[in-house]
């Protein structure tokens, strides 16, 4: 390797670790541990219960097409009658929290309880806030919902299924003043948008009780057998934005090229067989666009461009198709360089 390439690949690789910082979710836990361990092994803290029915992993774990956590080692069975855990993340106070995770219902009731909820690091037993219900009709149909302590719960319709995987995101928006914070919700169930939709499923709401004074904890939460469900859920990302929480890319790399800078895009992102890159620059100007892994391993140069668009399929310099996961494309010209970050996802 010249002098010149062992400096690039350097700036490239100072550029990507950069770029994660700060694309970093608050929380993320793939539950990627053995089956049947206690999650009090993996970090997780009993604060009810302590070891009566304790949270285990569970035998696999939850796919969802296009989301950051999908497929990523097994899960958690959260049922009823037993302990409660929490994990505690780095806090936030201000601004908006955005919870995604997989759920999985196998088991729910007329009454419904929660199952999840979030607090504060350390968790603080009366600061049980936004939490996430799960409840059925007579005809077997499910509903979920989000309240703020005991209060207000809001529900969807009864238009979801057992034994079926959702993409849930829970979202919480701090407001200056007392009981004012806005709660929303989101289910999926195909599909991950790359912005947030404009309607959420429940929401926006502002139950009446006091507000968190910050969120630092996500917990697993197993109420009565009469009344709570039974559920797998996976996958929980936490992140103040939209895009760190659901894809783990930033949303300024959707943003549209500022006109007086070089800039590149690309769309879809995630993609799963093409996506298209383009660049405000005159093609001509173009001296390399190159993919590279999260490593900084070169995976891929792309043909010259002819116009200031040109598509990637996926494929590395064997035409071999590379594996799902975070890439980096590098727009190398006369006017300087520039790189996006890319989500691959199949
Ligand atoms: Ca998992
Ligand atoms: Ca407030």
């Amino acid at each position: 390797m010249s002098n010149k390439n062992m400096i690039q690949k350097a700036c490239l690789l100072i550029a990507v670790l950069v770029t994660i910082a700060f694309a970093q979710p608050l929380f993320v836990e793939n539950f990627d541990y053995p089956s049947n361990n206690v999650l009090t092994n993996y970090g997780w803290t009993a604060h009810s219960g302590a070891g009566t029915n304790s949270i285990r992993v569970y035998l696999y774990g939850l796919v969802y097409a296009g989301y950051a956590g999908s497929n990523i080692g097994l899960s958690a069975k959260v049922d009823t009658a037993g302990e409660d855990i929490n994990k505690t993340f780095t806090t936030t106070n201000s601004g908006t929290v955005y919870t995604a995770f997989m759920l999985n219902v196998q088991k729910a009731m007329l009454n419904g309880d929660y199952c999840f909820h979030l607090s504060t690091s350390p968790l603080n037993s009366y600061e049980y806030g936004s939490r996430f219900h799960v409840k059925r009709n007579a005809a077997g149909d499910i509903a979920f919902g989000l309240g703020k302590k005991h209060l207000d719960t809001a529900f969807t319709t009864f238009s979801y299924a057992l034994n079926t995987t959702y993409l849930v995101v829970l979202k919480y928006e701090f407001v200056a003043g007392d009981s004012n914070d806005v709660l929303s919700m989101f289910v999926f169930s195909s599909g991950v948008p790359a912005t947030e939709p404009t309607t959420p499923t429940v929401g926006p709401n502002t139950p009446a009780g006091a507000d968190f004074p910050h969120i630092g904890s996500a917990i697993l939460r197993q109420g009565t057998a009469a009344n709570a469900p039974r559920v797998i859920i996976d996958g929980i990302r936490i992140a103040t934005s939209w895009s760190v929480a659901l894809t783990g890319i930033e949303e300024s790399s959707a943003l549209p090229p500022a006109s007086n800078r070089l800039a590149l895009s690309v769309n879809p992102n995630p993609f799963r067989d093409f996506t298209n890159i383009s660049f405000n620059v005159n093609p001509q100007s173009v001296e390399q666009i190159r993919i590279y892994d999260v490593t900084g391993n070169l995976v891929q140069t792309l043909a010259k461009p002819s116009s200031n668009q040109i598509v990637w399929n996926g494929r590395n310099a064997s035409n071999d198709l590379v594996a799902p996961g975070i890439y980096f494309i590098t727009l190398e010209t006369n006017k300087g360089n520039t790189t996006a970050k890319i989500m691959l996802s199949r």
